[in-house]
Parts: C-alpha cells; sequence; structure tokens
C-alpha cells in the first residue's frame, strides 16, 4: 500500500516556544532532520508529533495562546500535534530514564548509569502518550516514523492499542555491543520494542552489527538473512528490515551561509580579535560523551611538548549548554571551567590566551562564522552516533584549507576517516601530536584532504539519508509523496 502522508514523531517538535514581556511567541526550529523533512511534510500534508517543551504544570502558571500551535503551523507550513507531559514524565521518562539510562549506555558508559527500577514504568507511560498521539492524529495510510533513544517503546504501545501502522524507527545515538547491552536490566523490553517497527535505522554498520548481535544472542529464534546495508530479520510473528543510514547535514545550506557576505565579515572579526595565530575550534552540547576534559588536557599537553604552539594557537571552545538540571552536567561544567582557568592561568601571556571559552547557544550564522573563521576543528567524542558538527565544519570550510581533527569514536569517521586527522581522544599525547601536526600541515595537504571531505560530505546530504530511509521503509522517496498544492495545515487543538 502506498503511505499518503509522512508523520515524525520526535521527542520534541522542531518549535521554539519563548515568552518575553509575558506573551509567548513560536518560531521553527533549526537543524538538519527539520531541513531535510520540512519540506515533505510542508508540500504534501504532513505532520509533526512531539512535546511542545513545557510541562502541564509549567502551563498551568503560564498557559499558552490557544491559537499559538496555529501560528507555528503557519510558520512551518505543516500540521504540529502536541504531546503533553507531567513535571513526574518529564523527571522520570525523559532525565531518568532516556538520559540516566539509555543515553550513557549507549555510549558504552555503564558505570555512568543509574537503574532506577521506577523510571521504566514511566518511561513507557510516556511512550503510551506519544502512541496514543499517533492514533489519534494518522490513519493506516500514512508512514509513520518515529525517532530516537526516547521513543524505543513507540511501537509496542501501538501494538497494544490494537493499532496498526507502517512505521520506521531511526536510532540517533550509538547502539552497544552485546556485553554492554546485556547490562540494561530491560534488555528483553527493549530488544522487543526495536523488533516491533517495520524498519529500524542505525547510524553506521557497527551499530546495526552490535544490534544483530543481541538480536542473535537474546532472540535465538529470529532469522537474519540479505547482505549489503539492509537485512531482513524473520521472527515466529512478524518480519522487519535493519539498516545503517548515516545521517548528514544539509551540505549547501551551510556552504552558501559560510560564503555570504555577513558571515564572511563575522569571520573576518573572529580572525581580527585573534590575529598572528592558528584557531583551533571545539563546538560540543555540553555532556560527557563529547570528551571535553580530555581535549582540554590534550591542548595543554600540545602547549607543553611543543613550545612553539604557544602565542601560535588557540583554542575557541563553544560549549552549548544542555540537560541542565541533571547534577552530573553541572559538575561537568564546573570540571571544564576548572580546567579551562587553570590552561589560561598557566599560559596566558600578554595579547594572548590559550583558550576562548563561549558557553552558550549560538545562532547558525554566527557558528557558521566560527567555523569559517577556525583553521583546525577539534571534534573528539569518547563516542558519538554520528557528530555533525564535523561535517558542518568541513562544509564551512569555502576556503577549504581547514583541518578536521576527528575522533575515531564517532560515526562521522566511517566517512571522514580519509580525509581528518584520526585520534582516540583518550590517548592525549596522540590528540597533542595531532594539533602540533594539524599546526604545521601545508596548504597543499589541507587542501586535498578538506576537497575529499567535503565532496564525501556533498555527494551524502541529509536528503540523502532521508531518501535512503525512505526508500528501505516504503520503497519511495521524498519527491513520491503525493503533493497537495493548496494544502492547508489542519487547525490544532489548544494544549
Ligand atoms: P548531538 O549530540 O546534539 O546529536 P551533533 O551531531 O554534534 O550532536 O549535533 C549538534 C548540533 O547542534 C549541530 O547541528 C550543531 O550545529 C548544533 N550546535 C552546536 N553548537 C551550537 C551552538 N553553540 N549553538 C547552536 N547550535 C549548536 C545527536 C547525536 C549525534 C548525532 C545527531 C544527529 O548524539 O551523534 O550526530 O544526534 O543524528
Amino acid at each position: 500500500m502506498e503511505p499518503r502522508r509522512l508523520a515524525v514523531v520526535s521527542n520534541r517538535l522542531p518549535v521554539v516556544l519563548t515568552r518575553e514581556n509575558g506573551s509567548w511567541s513560536i518560531s521553527p526550529g533549526s537543524g538538519g532532520l527539520v531541513t531535510a523533512l520540512g519540506p515533505v511534510l510542508r508540500d504534501r500534508g504532513g505532520l509533526w508529533i512531539g512535546w511542545m517543551g513545557n510541562t502541564v504544570e509549567a502551563l498551568h502558571h503560564s498557559p499558552l495562546p490557544a491559537d499559538l500551535l496555529n501560528r507555528g503551523a503557519a510558520e512551518t507550513g505543516y500540521t504540529l500535534k502536541p504531546v503533553s507531559l507531567t513535571d513526574e514524565d518529564l523527571k522520570k521518562f525523559y532525565y531518568g530514564f532516556s538520559n540516566e539510562i539509555l543515553w550513557p549506555l549507549f555510549h558504552d558508559l555503564p558505570t555512568r548509569c543509574n537503574f532506577d527500577p521506577g523510571y521504566w514504568k514511566t518511561y513507557r507511560e510516556v511512550n503510551g502518550k506519544y502512541a496514543q498521539a499517533v492514533v489519534e492524529h494518522t490513519d493506516e495510510e500514512d508512514y509513520v516514523w518515529i525517532h530516537d533513544y526516547q521513543l524505543i517503546m513507540v511501537g509496542r504501545a501501538l501494538k497494544q492499542l490494537g493499532v496498526s501502522r507502517h512505521t520506521g524507527f531511526f536510532l540517533h545515538i550509538p547502539f552497544p555491543p552485546l556485553d554492554v547491552f546485556l547490562k540494561l536490566p530491560w534488555r528483553f523490553e527493549i530488544l522487543d520494542g526495536l523488533m516491533e517497527y517495520d524498519l529500524v535505522g542505525f547510524q553506521t554498520a557497527r551499530d546495526r552489527r552490535n544490534f544483530l548481535g543481541c538480536v542473535k544472542a537474546l532472540k535465538p529464534g529470529t532469522r537474519i538473512t540479505g547482505r549489503g546495508s539492509v537485512s531482513r530479520l524473520v521472527t515466529p510473528d512478524r518480519e522487519l528490515l535493519v539498516g545503517a543510514f548515516p545521517i548528514s547535514i544539509d551540505f549547501m545550506e551551510f556552504s552558501h551561509m559560510a560564503s555570504s557576505a555577513a558571515v564572511s565579515w563575522q569571520a573576518q572579526m573572529i580572525r581580527h580579535k585573534l590575529p598572528n595565530r592558528q584557531l583551533i575550534l571545539g563546538v560540543d552540547r555540553l555532556d560527557y560523551t563529547k570528551g571535553i576534559p580530555n581535549k582540554l588536557l590534550a591542548l595543554r599537553n600540545a602547549l607543553e611538548r611543543y613550545p612553539e604552539l604557544r602565542r601560535r594557537i588557540t583554542l575557541i571552545q563553544v560549549l552549548v549548554p544542555s540537560r541542565k538540571t541533571i547534577k552530573e552536567y553541572a559538575l561537568l561544567k564546573q570540571e571544564i571551567e576548572r580546567l579551562v582557568g587553570e590552561i589560561n592561568g598557566e599560559y596566558t601571556e600578554v595579547g594572548w590566551t590559550p583558550i576562548t571559552y563561549i558557553f552558550r547557544s549560538l545562532d547558525r550564522s554566527q557558528l557558521a562564522a566560527y567555523y569559517r573563521a577556525c583553521d583546525m576543528a577539534l571534534v573528539t567524542p569518547l563516542k558519538d552516533g554520528m557528530n555533525l558538527v564535523a561535517k558542518e565544519y568541513c562544509a564551512s570550510s569555502t576556503t577549504e584549507d581547514g583541518v578536521l581533527i576527528l575522533s575515531e569514536f564517532a560515526g562521522a569517521a566511517v566517512q571522514l576517516h580519509h580525509g581528518a586527522l584520526m585520534v582516540n581522544p583518550y590517548d592525549v599525547e596522540g590528540v597533542a601530536n595531532a594539533i602540533h601536526e594539524g599546526y604545521r600541515m601545508d596548504l597543499r595537504e589541507r587542501k586535498i584532504r578538506m576537497k575529499a571531505l567535503r565532496r564525501s560530505i556533498r555527494k551524502h546530504d541529509v536528503f540523502g539519508w532521508v531518501n535512503s530511509f525512505l526508500r528501505a521503509g516504503i520503497a519511495k522517496d521524498l519527491r513520491s509523496f503525493p503533493h497537495l498544492e493548496f494544502f492547508v495545515p489542519a487547525p490544532q487543538e489548544a494544549s
């Protein structure tokens, strides 16, 4: 059966709500997923289901105007359907099960997990709320594409509601190997949950292999067939497809933005303020998986062992605030700031500070200006599903002379290892050596490497990613959803 509409389900709706002087406003969110899916949702009558970012209790104190989502839909051009969450839901489903269990475990960091049994019940219940929204707002002709580790059990909840939908699920974070996955007290339930979808997509072949390893060990009655990037799993009661679909970025958007006059000017200003040196950029969400302390230690090691780098390099470390209410994240921030302070204290000279530290969200053009201004990018996660920053940096290197230093443990390494300087983020001296090598790399080699990186990212952009997933899921690509020329987003209910 040909699906009629695409329905995307993610933890958050792709909109930003802001409250100023007592009145609410709504604007479309940004990011690769929104960019890639926006047009098809807009032109072909699709919808997006997710949480708006305010709990029921918060909205009780500060209600949203009844027409806010309609205004949002008018801006995005597609229908937005909200899921309501309470404070308790947020605490146990989002901060608890998702971010204290699945996030660290799937990033191979089981010692950081808090396997609180109370979290599981809420996780399932909240997944049930998303499933309920799917039931209300879609029908059997739609293709329902569910995203990420917060929503693994939505497929199972749909089944429990007795509802049949054509579904795909994409995991944005890594999938761990069997010995790590086995530690999860709810390992059978989570595996069963994933096997409830018609298509399950992972970032890399390694993640898919890890998943299949868990299926073989824990679901012995399952037959796995097929070669290439998509396998077929046959269980006694159903069949599903499992594939690797490495996510990417809108290459052209970054490339154009980076070469625009406004961004070029901003980039020049950044360079002007930090003259006569090579600029190294770090851009990371505040998260222990991103390896930020390791990176700072590597910089210190480089300054110690290679004195010629002193006064000649500056690290601009942009840290994006994230998961503010989790204590571990607050501690990590303190640790990073202590290290930045120590290194600056040890090495600063008149007219030169080794680290410029920025702790806030930047808008996309500011981010592109930093990408464009910096001679090197230092992307050293301990583990990462993909890492889009690495790809965005290359897309923005329009002069094709940037150097990418990349962790072996980022999903992006599979695609970018030929052009990047590859490092083990745990190896402080190795990363320091790569900084030194990048600093000394001549223009010819920089260009050869960066051209290759850009070529590869241009070829495999986010539109290709969406199309490869949809083709595996429904044998269609973005263009083949029926075009609704005069589509008007359906009215939203107030939430
Ligand atoms: P993240 O862990 O958030 O994503 P990443 O892939 O690097 O990691 O994406 C970060 C995004 O945030 C980038 O698009 C970047 O432009 C944006 N960003 C970074 N700094 C910013 C700033 N200062 N202000 C505003 N925006 C900023 C998860 C997984 C990854 C996977 C992605 C996509 O953890 O492994 O690559 O999803 O699937």
